[in-house]
C-alpha cells in the first residue's frame, strides 16, 4: 500500500499518527549499554573460613574490593571525600526509575521508609501491610515508596536499571564486598515509573506522579535517569514545584549522541533553576560517544562508561550512559546536603558542584563550565574556591575494617578465596589471622 492510499485511510491514518505519538511520548529509562555480561554473585552474608581448602604458602592481602573495579570513584576522588563524611540517613534521595531489589545486601540499610506506615496501628496490626493508608497520603502501605506503573506498592525491579543507579548512589559497602556508593549512607526513595512488562503505560504521566510523591514525602534529591525528546508541561510544572520546597532535580543528559543545544530532551533541558544536567565521561574524561552534550545545555560530566554496581538478586554488574553519570551527582549532593546545611538550596548547590569540578579541555564547548565532578572538591572546599578543609580527618592511622575483604592467594587454587568478616574491628581480624595460621602449622 502506498504511503498516499495510506493517509486516504481514516483507520490506517488515525493508527500512523496514534503510533507516531506513542513512540515520541514514549519515556523509557535511558538504555544501558552492557560492557560486560559478567556479574558477580553476591559474597554470602555470613563469613565462612574454608581452611580445608587452602594449603602451600599463603599470602594474606588486605584489598578493597569496591577499587578493585572503580575507576569511578578514583575520578571522582571519593576515598578523601570520605574521610569528611559518608553522609547522612536523613537526606532522602527520591530514585524515579524501574523498582529496586530492596533487599539487596548493599541497599537494604540505605532504603527509606515512610515513617507514617510502620509500627502497629490502633487494631494491633503492622502498618505495612493492614491495607490501610495510615498517613492518609493517598497510598495504601507505601512503606518505601510506590509503583506509579501498576499503582500498587510492589516495587521490584524487573530491568536492573533502578538498582544499578541506587547502587551508584548509596550502595553502603560496609559489609566487606560488593560496592560502596558515592554516599554510603542515605535514604533511597523507591519510585517506580517503568515496567517492561507493562505495554502502552503512559511513563510521562507517572513520572509527573513519581515527582509529586517525592515532594509530597518530604525527598531532598530527585534522582532521574531518563528522559524524552517531547516537552510537557506538567511534568516542568511539577519539577518547578518541587523547586519551591527546595529538591534539587538531577537529570541525564540522554544518550542520543545529539547536541543538546539543539535537539532539546526533557526533563534534562527545561530551563529551570533546580535541575542539573548531567552527561557521562570515560576514564579520559572524554564525554562518551552516545552521551548529549551542549555549551549551554549541559552543566557538568561524571564517570559513565563501564560503571560496577548493584543488581537484581544479590548481584553486581556494569552499565554505561548518562544513567549512570547522574547517580554520581546525586551522590555527591547528597554528601553535600549532609555535610554543610547551608547547600539546602538546589541553585547554589548547583553552583557549588560547578565552581568545584575538574576542569577539562576535553570538554571545551559540550558544557558549560567543562568540569567534571569532584566529590572531596565540593566537600572540602569553601564557596570562595580557596579554601580547603585542613586536617579535620581524626584516628587516621586506624583502618576502617568495614572497607576491607580478605583475599587468600593460594598456588592451589585458581582464583584467590573470598572471606567475609562479621567482626567489625580489626583486633578480632587479627585474631583470626593467628587463628588460622596456628593451624594451619598444626
Ligand atoms: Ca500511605
Ligand atoms: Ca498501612
Amino acid at each position: 500500500m502506498k504511503f498516499v492510499q495510506i493517509i486516504k485511510h481514516p483507520v490506517l491514518f488515525v493508527f500512523l499518527i496514534g503510533f507516531s505519538y506513542f513512540l515520541l511520548v514514549e519515556r523509557k529509562p535511558e538504555v544501558p549499554s552492557w560492557q560486560s555480561k559478567k556479574t558477580i554473585q553476591g559474597y554470602p552474608r555470613k563469613n565462612v573460613i574454608k581452611e580445608n581448602k587452602i594449603s602451600g604458602t599463603n599470602k594474606f592481602k588486605l584489598v578493597q574490593p569496591e577499587f578493585n573495579e572503580s575507576w569511578s570513584s578514583k575520578n571522582i576522588d571519593s576515598k578523601r571525600a570520605w574521610r569528611i563524611t559518608k553522609g547522612d540517613r536523613k537526606i532522602i534521595v527520591a530514585v524515579i526509575d524501574t523498582g529496586v531489589d530492596i533487599y539487596h545486601p548493599d541497599l537494604v540499610n540505605n532504603i527509606w521508609t515512610n515513617p507514617g506506615e510502620v509500627g502497629l496501628d490502633k487494631n494491633g496490626n503492622s502498618k505495612e501491610s493492614n491495607k490501610v493508608d495510615d498517613d492518609q497520603n493517598g497510598f495504601i502501605d507505601d512503606v518505601h515508596g510506590w509503583n506509579f506503573s501498576m499503582n500498587n506498592n510492589d516495587l521490584s525491579d524487573g530491568h536492573g536499571h533502578w538498582t544499578h543507579i541506587a547502587g551508584i548512589i548509596g550502595a553502603e559497602g560496609r559489609n566487606n564486598s560488593g560496592v560502596r556508593g558515592v554516599s554510603p549512607k542515605v535514604s533511597l526513595m523507591v519510585l517506580k515509573y517503568y515496567d517492561p512488562k507493562i505495554r502502552g503505560l503512559d511513563n510521562l504521566r507517572s513520572t509527573t506522579d513519581c515527582i509529586k510523591y517525592a515532594t509530597k514525602m518530604g525527598a531532598n534529591i530527585i534522582n532521574y535517569s531518563s528522559g524524552g525528546l517531547v516537552k510537557d508541561e506538567i511534568e516542568k510544572m511539577v519539577i518547578r514545584e518541587a523547586g519551591r520546597k527546595k529538591i534539587l532535580f538531577v537529570a541525564a543528559a540522554g544518550n542520543e549522541h545529539s547536541d543538546s543545544d539543539i535537539f532539546k530532551y526533557y526533563p534534562a533541558d527545561y530551563d529551570l533553576p533546580n535541575i542539573i544536567s548531567v552527561t557521562a565521561i570515560d576514564p579520559q574524561r572524554n564525554i562518551l560517544k552516545t552521551s548529549n552534550f551542549g555549551k549551554h545545555t549541559v552543566d557538568i560530566a561524571a564517570p559513565g562508561f563501564n560503571i560496577y554496581s548493584t543488581l537484581p538478586f544479590g548481584k553486581y554488574g556494569h552499565m554505561t550512559g548518562t544513567s549512570q553519570a547522574t547517580a554520581f551527582v546525586s551522590g555527591v549532593a547528597s554528601l553535600l546536603m549532609a555535610h554543610r546545611e547551608n547547600y539546602s538550596n538546589p541553585q547554589r548547590l548547583i553552583e557549588h558542584l560547578l565552581n568545584t569540578g575538574e576542569k577539562a579541555g576535553q570538554l571545551k564547548g559540550k558544557t558549560r563550565r567543562q568540569v567534571t565532578l569532584n566529590t572531596y572538591r565540593a566537600l572540602a572546599m569553601f564557596e570562595s574556591g580557596v579554601g580547603a578543609y585542613g586536617n579535620t580527618v581524626q584516628n587516621t592511622s586506624k583502618l576502617d575494617p568495614s572497607l576491607f575483604t580478605l583475599n587468600i592467594n593460594s598456588g592451589d587454587l585458581r582464583a584467590p578465596l573470598s572471606f567475609e568478616f562479621e567482626e567489625d574491628r580489626l583486633e578480632n581480624l587479627a585474631k583470626l589471622f593467628k587463628s588460622f595460621n596456628s593451624k594451619k602449622k598444626a
